[in-house]
């Protein structure tokens, strides 16, 4: 990649904190708009520079200690980007937490990373300062979606100039957590220069280029909106049209000022759901991304057919952001999941761990500069996802095909992922066994139209009790993130087992999802 700045070389005060790479790419003229929202206001390039720089100061005045966390459960808003790129500047590590996460969820978190600063939305002030007060974090802030709360009161009272703190390459810049096979969440550990070079390596690829416009209408506590589509746009110092949330109408409006899109599957469903998402509609649009879950080849014929562009489809992780994609000029092929990124080592191998041919089904396991450096605390774990020679088990079965596509087949982790979000069944079997009247219960994921797979879970009654659907939701509504609750509970006897004891989760799929 001739043409792209190595970051490693960065060697300007700040190294190679990310967030003066991304600060190298705004635009001359400050003030061109960087995120217009949804009502009308927009901060200029300027104005981002002078926000974050005083959100950077007012971190800087909290003197947290040296790698702090700061953990970030707040609507989306221009304000908790810039709170994001804040934290990047103040050389702090930032930790998104899904807004959908309730109390026993964030504990968890919260425990697990001890941020030093919790920053929340207002309305949830009482039950986080809970936790904060559990896990002795230090300091507790609220931000609003309109721009309120304690956070930015704070930050109005600093100055707007602020060097951005020096990093090192293989510093800290953010926690995911992800979980696992296990069901308990791991926090995968994302330095500036994992995040830095795949944002290069993207920005090339996808050919980004001046005049550009990001649609942006995904959550940013993931790395989907968080990394790839933010990253793309500030790196390409284009203008984001920011949604707080994905509606098809609102997207509709506003596709033919922009150029880029990126959504989950989920989003390109219902957009297709529409009967005004045409082909006039994306008239200026020239590059439609999808990543997150699989795109069903018929979805990406259907929006060919619709709309005249195919979507390019891509891969990754949490754990290694992005690491394939399909072309952006050569041919997009609908179930794969394109090439391997440049820089980005990708192999499909077999049990004994020889490389698979052409067709043959095999782990996916990857190496290269975006690839993290391990799970907070969990040196153990962290050995056991990673090779002898330094690649990472991704858990995803997949197959090259002769023209040297990769396609995803399944999974060898236990997980659902619906719209877009994993759901990790063995997390929410901990919830339900434990609800009166249960015995045990089994959480598989069928195929579901909207959400690609649908949590649903098959429950046993204990001897003698009954269980009743409807209450097993309720009761599940009322503790975990509204994604992760079954769509629908059916009610057994019993599981079927293999001779071995194991549930046979097939089974309850062919039964309870056709499939
Ligand atoms: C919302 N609901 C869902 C989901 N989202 N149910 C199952 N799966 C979901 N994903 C339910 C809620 O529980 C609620 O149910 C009802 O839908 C309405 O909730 P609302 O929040 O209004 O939903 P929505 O706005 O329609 O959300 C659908 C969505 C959203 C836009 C598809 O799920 C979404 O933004 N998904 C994107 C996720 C994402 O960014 N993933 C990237 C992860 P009830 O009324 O019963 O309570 S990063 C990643 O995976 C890797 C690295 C990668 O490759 O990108
Ligand atoms: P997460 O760790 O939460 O970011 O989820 C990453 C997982 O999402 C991957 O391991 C894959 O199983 C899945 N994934 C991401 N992109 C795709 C895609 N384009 N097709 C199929 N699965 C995908």
């Amino acid at each position: 990649m001739a043409d792209q700045p190595d970051p490693l070389a960065m060697q300007g005060p700040a190294g190679a904190n990310l967030y003066a790479l991304l600060a190298a790419h705004f635009p001359a003229d400050g003030d061109r708009c960087c995120i217009e929202t949804q009502d009308g206001l927009r901060y200029s390039w300027d104005e981002v520079s002078r926000a974050t720089a005083r959100i950077a100061n007012l971190l800087a005045r909290l003197r947290l200690p040296e790698g702090a966390r700061i953990a970030v459960h707040a609507e989306k808003s221009p304000e908790s980007l810039l709170l994001y790129l804040a934290t990047l500047r103040a050389g702090y590590v930032y930790l998104p937490l899904n807004t959908a996460y309730q109390e026993a969820e964030v504990d968890y978190f919260v425990g697990n990373a001890e941020p030093s600063l919790l920053v929340c939305s207002p309305r949830n002030e009482e039950w986080m300062a809970r936790i904060a007060k559990r896990h002795a974090v230090a300091h507790l802030l609220t931000l609003g979606d309109a721009r309120d709360g304690t956070l930015l009161a704070a930050a109005d009272g600093c100055g707007d100039a602020f060097e951005t703190v020096h990093r090192a390459p293989g510093d800290l810049a953010a926690i995911l957590y992800t979980s696992g096979t296990t069901g308990r969440s791991k926090g995968a550990m994302l330095s500036h220069h994992n995040l830095a070079s795949n944002a290069q390596v993207l920005h090339h690829y996808w050919r980004w280029r001046p005049g550009d416009v990001l649609l942006h209408a995904l959550p940013i506590f993931h790395v989907h909106g968080l990394f790839v589509a933010s990253h793309g746009a500030l790196l390409n110092g284009s203008t984001m049209l920011w949604l707080p949330r994905f509606d098809p109408k609102a997207v509709i409006e506003r596709l033919p000022r922009a150029t880029v899109f990126m959504g989950v599957p989920t989003m390109y469903v219902r957009l297709l759901d529409d009967p005004a998402f045409d082909a006039n509609a994306c008239r200026n649009l020239r590059l439609f991304i999808s990543g997150s879950a699989p795109l069903l080849p018929d979805t990406f014929r259907e929006f060919e057919a619709r709309t005249g562009q195919r979507i390019l489809e891509r891969y990754g992780m949490s754990e290694t952001t992005m690491l394939t994609s399909n072309p952006y000029d050569g041919n997009r092929v609908a179930g794969t999941v394109g090439l391997p990124l440049p820089g980005v080592q990708v192999r499909v191998v077999d049990e004994a761990g020889s490389a698979c041919a052409v067709d043959e089904i095999g782990a996916i396991q990857v190496k290269g500069p975006n690839v993290f450096s391990g799970y907070w605390r969990m040196p153990e774990k962290t050995r056991e996802e990673f090779t002898d020679d330094g690649f990472f088990r991704t858990g995803d079965m997949g197959r090259w095909d002769a023209n040297g596509y990769l396609t995803i087949v399944g999974r060898g982790k236990d997980l659902i992922i619906s719209g877009g979000y994993n759901v990790y069944p063995k997390e929410i079997e901990s919830y339900i066994d434990v609800l009166p009247g249960v015995f045990e219960s089994a959480v598989i994921g069928v195929p579901d139209r909207d959400f690609g797979e649908a949590v649903t879970a098959v429950v046993v009654p204990r001897p003698g009790a009954t269980v009743d659907a409807a209450e097993v939701i309720a009761a599940l509504k009322a503790q975990i993130a509204n994604f992760k609750v079954p769509k629908q509970v059916h009610v057994l006897a019993e599981l079927p087992r293999n001779q071995m004891g194991k549930v046979q989760k097939n089974l309850l799929r062919e039964r309870f999802g056709g499939g």
